[in-house]
Order: C-alpha cells, then sequence, then structure tokens
C-alpha cells in the first residue's frame, strides 16, 4: 500500500534512506534508524497519518527524527553538503554553524497567516481568516506532491519536560532538514517522545513544507523555498497546523508560534489555562528571597534581555525559566504556575552582546545555529552592536556579499535585522534551577511592555487583575523586524499575542479576565504592571535599560510584599518619589521625574485610541475590559480639571 514512497516499517524505512543514497537526486541522505521505524508501527494513528502525508507529498524518502548525536551529526552533513549552513571556526565557536535564507524569507509572515476556525467570528478582527473548506481546496493543491525529490523528516516533540502532565505533544512532518535540526535544539524531540505517546497518545498534527519540489536532474539551492505561494494555517477546532512555502524559523519550526502559542491559546482557554508570549525569570534579593516574575513583550523588543538580565544593584540576582512562551495554570496551592514549554532559544543578534546581555552571548558560545548574521573573516559571527567597530578585515553579509564598515552605507546591515541565533536553553549560565520543572514557577507579578517614545512611565502598576487584563489589553508598541511590514509604526498588540493569538481577541480579554475572576484566592494571584524602556528625548533613550532595569524589578519585587513604595495616579502606581532605587545611576533627577510622569492629557488621547481600536472588538469586547477604560477616562478627566 504504501510502496510509491516505501517506508515506515523498519525494514522498509532501511530500504528507502539506502535507496536514496543512490538516486543521485540527493546528495547525501540519512541512514534509516530501524528502531524509529518500529517506534511509529505502535501508534496505528501516527503511522497512518504519516503514511498519508507522504503518499500525498510524494515524499522521495522519509525519515523519522530519533533525536540521538549521531543522527544530527547526519542531518548537519547533509545540510552542509547542500550549502544550506557552513560550519564556523570550530576553535572560535565550536560546534556552531552558520545558515543564509533566502532573501525573502526572513520574518514571521503575517498576512499570510490565518486562523481557519469554523466561523469567522472565532477568529476575530485580528486574525486572517479563511474558510476552513476553502483553505484545505488551496492546501491540497500546494501541498500535492509537495516534497517530490526530498526528503520527508517525522519529528515528534514535546513542549515541555518529556511525560510531565503539562507537557503536549506535536508531530511535525517536513521536508527541511534545517528545521529537523532546529527543532532539536527548541524543542525535545525524537524516541523518548514516541515512548510517551504509546499506542494512541494525542499529539498536534503540525505538516511544514519548503514549497520547493526537487524534479530530478535539477539543481538544489542552498535555501529552497516558495516565496510567491506562502500559508502559515491554523485549524483551531481539529487542532492541526499547516505551514507553506516557508523555511524562517517563526514560520517553520511549529512547536514554538504555532502550537505553543496559537494552538495553545485555543486549548488553554478551553481548558482553563494562559498560554502567552512571555518570558519567565526568578528574581532574588540580597536576603535570599526569591520571586518569579512572567513578562510579554512584542517581539524584538528586549523580552530575550530581560529574562537573563545582570543586574547592576549589588546582591540582586536573575535567573531565567524561559525567554519568550509561559504556559500559565492556577496551582493546587491557589498560585499561578508556569512553565517554559521550549527547550532552546531563537533570539534576535543585532543589538546582543557583552555590554548589553553577557548570559545570551555566553549561552551561544558553543552548539548554536545562527541565522542570516554576517561572518568575520576569521569564520565567528558578527552583527550590529555586538562591537563598536566591526572586526578587521572584510566580512561576509547575511546576503553572502564581502562586507566592510565603509561598503555599510550602500549595502546595508552587515547581519539581517532580525537575524537569529537558536541555542539550547540549558547552556545559559543563569538557568533557573527550576526551568524544567513540571510543577511549574510560582508568579508574583505579571509585567507588560513595549517600544513607547512618548507618554508610557518607566513603570506602573495595576490596581487589580481586571485592571492589569485591561493593561494588557491595551499594550501598543513600534513595529520590529520580527515579522514583514514597515519598521516602526505604533500598533495596538494586546498582551503582545497580536499574531499569536488563536482565537477572537476579545474572548482572549474574557479568558483573561475569567482566570482571576475564578481563583479561590485572589491574594494569591500575581501583581500586574507595565514598563517601557524605551522613552525618547529629542530622538534619544532617556533610560539606560539592560541591567539598569534590575532597579525596575527591584520595584516590583517590593510591590509584591506591598512595600509602602508607589503613589496612586489616575493610570495606576508609580514609584513614589525617591522610592526607585537610583542609587550610583547617572540619571539625572528631572530626567527621572519625566520618566515616571503621568500626562492625563496625553493619556485622554490614549483612552479615545484605544476606544475606537476596541469598537473593532464589537460584542466580543468583555464588559470588565470597557468599564476599566471608561473608569480611567474619568480618573483622568477628574485629574485635568
Ligand atoms: C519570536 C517572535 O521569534 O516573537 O520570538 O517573533
Ligand atoms: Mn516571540
Amino acid at each position: 500500500m504504501f510502496s510509491a514512497v516505501g517506508l515506515i516499517t523498519s525494514k522498509n524505512l532501511h530500504r528507502t534512506a539506502y535507496t536514496a543514497t543512490i538516486t543521485a537526486r540527493r546528495l547525501y541522505a540519512l541512514p534509516a534508524n530501524a528502531i524509529n521505524g518500529a517506534a511509529l508501527n505502535k501508534h496505528p494513528k501516527l503511522k497512518q497519518w504519516v503514511e498519508d502525508k507522504a503518499k500525498f507529498f510524494k515524499a522521495d524518502n522519509v525519515h523519522v527524527i530519533s533525536g540521538t548525536e549521531a543522527e544530527n551529526k547526519d542531518l548537519i552533513k547533509i545540510l552542509e553538503k547542500s550549502g544550506t549552513i557552513e560550519q564556523l571556526n570550530p576553535k572560535l565557536r565550536p560546534n556552531s554553524f552558520l545558515a543564509r535564507t533566502d532573501p525573502k524569507d526572513v520574518a514571521r509572515a503575517e498576512d499570510s497567516t490565518f486562523i481557519c476556525s469554523k466561523d469567522k467570528k472565532d477568529a476575530g478582527p485580528t486574525n486572517n481568516w479563511v474558510n476552513p473548506s476553502e483553505m484545505r481546496q488551496r492546501l491540497d493543491k500546494l501541498f500535492a506532491g509537495t516534497m517530490r525529490g526530498r526528503t520527508m523528516y517525522v519529528i515528534p516533540y514535546s513542549m515541555g519536560p518529556i511525560g510531565s502532565p503539562i507537557s503536549r505533544i506535536g508531530v511535525e512532518v517536513t521536508d527541511s532538514p534545517y528545521v529537523a535540526v532546529s527543532m532539536r535544539i527548541m524543542t525535545r524531540v525524537g524516541q523518548p517522545v514516541l515512548d510517551v505517546l504509546g499506542a494512541n497518545g494525542e499529539f498536534v498534527p503540525c505538516v511544514h513544507s519548503i514549497g520547493a519540489p526537487l524534479e530530478a536532474g535539477a539543481k538544489d539551492v542552498p535555501w529552497p523555498c516558495n516565496t510567491k505561494e506562502r500559508a502559515i494555517v491554523h485549524f483551531p477546532e481539529t487542532r492541526e497546523i499547516w505551514s507553506f512555502g516557508s523555511g524562517y524559523g517563526g514560520n517553520s519550526l511549529l512547536g514554538k508560534k504555532c502550537f505553543a502559542l496559537r494552538i495553545a491559546s485555543v486549548i488553554a482557554r478551553d481548558e482553563g489555562w494562559l498560554a502567552e508570549h512571555m518570558l519567565i525569570l526568578g528574581i532574588t534579593d540580597p536576603k535570599g528571597n526569591k520571586k518569579y516574575i512572567a513578562a510579554a513583550f512584542p517581539s524584538a523588543c528586549g523580552k530575550t534581555n530581560l529574562a537573563m538580565l545582570q543586574p547592576t544593584i549589588p546582591g540582586w540576582k536573575v535567573e531565567c525559566v524561559g525567554d519568550d512562551i509561559a504556559w500559565m495554570k492556577i496551582g493546587a496551592d491557589g498560585t499561578l504556575r508556569a512553565i517554559n514549554p521550549e527547550n532552546g532559544f531563537f533570539g534576535v543578534a543585532p543589538g546582543t552582546s557583552m555590554k548589553t546581555n553577557p548570559n545570551a552571548m555566553r549561552s551561544i558560545e558553543k552548539n548554536a545555529f545562527f541565522t542570516n548574521v554576517a561572518k568575520t573573516a576569521d569564520g565567528d559571527v558578527w552583527w550590529e552592536e555586538l562591537s563598536k567597530e566591526p572586526p578587521t578585515g572584510t566580512l561576509t553579509s547575511w546576503l553572502g556579499k564581502p562586507w566592510t564598515a565603509a561598503s555599510a552605507k550602500t549595502d546595508g546591515p552587515a547581519a539581517h535585522p532580525n537575524s537569529r541565533f537558536t541555542a539550547p536553553t540549558v547552556q545559559c549560565p543563569i538557568i533557573d534551577p527550576k526551568w524544567n520543572d513540571p510543577e511549574g514557577v510560582p508568579i508574583s507579578a505579571i509585567v507588560f511592555g513595549g517600544r513607547r517614545p512618548n507618554l508610557v512611565p518607566l513603570v506602573y502598576e495595576a490596581n487589580n487583575w481586571q485592571h492589569g487584563s485591561f493593561i494588557g489589553s491595551a499594550v501598543s508598541s513600534e513595529k520590529t523586524a520580527a515579522a514583514e511590514g514597515d519598521l516602526g509604526v505604533l500598533r495596538h498588540d494586546p498582551f503582545a499575542m497580536l499574531p499569536f493569538c488563536g482565537y477572537n481577541m476579545g474572548d482572549y480579554f474574557g479568558h483573561w479576565l475569567s482566570v482571576g475572576a475564578k481563583a479561590k484566592d485572589a491574594s494569591k494571584l500575581p501583581k500586574f504592571f507595565h514598563v517601557n524602556w524605551f522613552r525618547q528625548e529629542n530622538g534619544k533613550f532617556l533610560w539606560p535599560g539592560f541591567g539598569e532595569n534590575s532597579r525596575v524589578l527591584k520595584w516590583i519585587f517590593q510591590r509584591t510584599n506591598n512595600e509602602n513604595v508607589a503613589r496612586q495616579t489616575p493610570i495606576g502606581l508609580v514609584p513614589a518619589e525617591g522610592a526607585l532605587d537610583t542609587t550610583g545611576l547617572d540619571v539625572k533627577p528631572e530626567v527621572m521625574k519625566k520618566l515616571l510622569e503621568v500626562n492625563p492629557a496625553g493619556w485622554l488621547n490614549e483612552v479615545a485610541a484605544l476606544r475606537k481600536y476596541y469598537a473593532t472588538f464589537g460584542e466580543a469586547l468583555p464588559k470588565g475590559i470597557k468599564a476599566e477604560l471608561d473608569a480611567l477616562e474619568t480618573r483622568l478627566k477628574a485629574a485635568s480639571k
């Protein structure tokens, strides 16, 4: 039945992989892994699904990812042979590689990302929606024979520790070996996941194709993709993911944005928990008291920097649980418990340096993948702001061209603004001892933030859960290079989830309210805050940011202990005069005042803009959010009299 593409029984896996080595179409083929094949046989539904996909996509070969070191080495050889990656100088950066993508495949493609719920209303006004049957017809056309001439990799993966009750399993099939090696860094993959799946365990089916079949005799390119036809599709009701055309991580590593946020947000809504675009950090005061903070910022707004922050205030310590995604649930003890479902970092390279994020720099010293950064003359990596000046000698830019500081004016940056590093979480020198704890860590504070050049103070605190949820729903930020489109434009990005919420954003606001309302003991819930590191005057940032943000974290920490260090304003609580620790900080008192000022007239404009935005949700806008907006307006009007 499966003879067209061969496969799946252990015997067949071996034969077809071997066949591939002699078909000349492939430059290099993986040795088969018989154990994997046998394991797939144990799960008839999974086996059938894989067989159907391989047949329909006309894959030349199928390889089930075991997750072993030897297999990873083989995949890397394939990627080197095809020119997709090159090894960096092992003396400078052991076991690390550089990939250059097609210049048109460099970021998340939000315009081509779809939530195909049965009812358009369930996708809401912030998502692209297409009727599921229409989309399935389109996908059928796109995917028919899409893997001709290529191997289909089957990646069983776990979001969260393998076997933990809160973890979820996905199986991604992909024709990209780059995706296979990257998924091995970003998630837990392979045989142990199949063991947990057993004979009938549930998995989220995830389908990915670069959309570039390789016809017999045709020459491959280093980064095959399909920039004409792209679709990153989610079916929330059936919990399926289909991604076509792009190899860029955010569109192709389906465990991350597609599963752990878009599909998981739907599962979380149905089951009463939260799947969020948040970092998680542990913070310890000089007396040894420890708390955990979760923080949501839009893409490329410094989540990784905050998650790995090196405090400048003496005696304080920060440890990292995760830098991008948090799954949170009220635990048996009544606290909000959070896990990081990922296993690696997929961070933005430009701007990362020993000055801004030494712990990220140490996390990528070895065993790292870099995408679209520049290469130095001695075979290491470089990107803008990694050092004040570029290293001597001619670099190779992300476009694969010779590059020097002098040529930057005509050639643009050496590294793409959304170039990335990928490295295992365990390599972070300040990884939290509990980062892998299936119980999750208890969250004391939830922080929202965005890039706001004006108006929004350095930090303020919500009055309660409902007000905090309102603040989350009101997040706006300047657009960054993490997604295609115009940079710097201010856009609403509620809860930093605009591109990642798998259902109607209005219902999502309601879900946040209900999680708080259902909690048995409100005193055990986290407090909410909003921060803004990006306030500017005359084009210059007023706040130094990075390690100095520990001063703001200290104030947040104090507030979670209900310390009397705040003053009430119409928008919430801000640090009382002199309460924010500025010892040794080179910021003038008048600048500090500006950073903490609340200007009622300016905020009334913000209220008007929000009212317009909220109107787009129609009836889905929860009463609690509307009530908070009205109350804010009343307080602001009273303050401006
Ligand atoms: C990311 C993003 O890659 O948010 O984390 O775009
Ligand atoms: Mn992100």
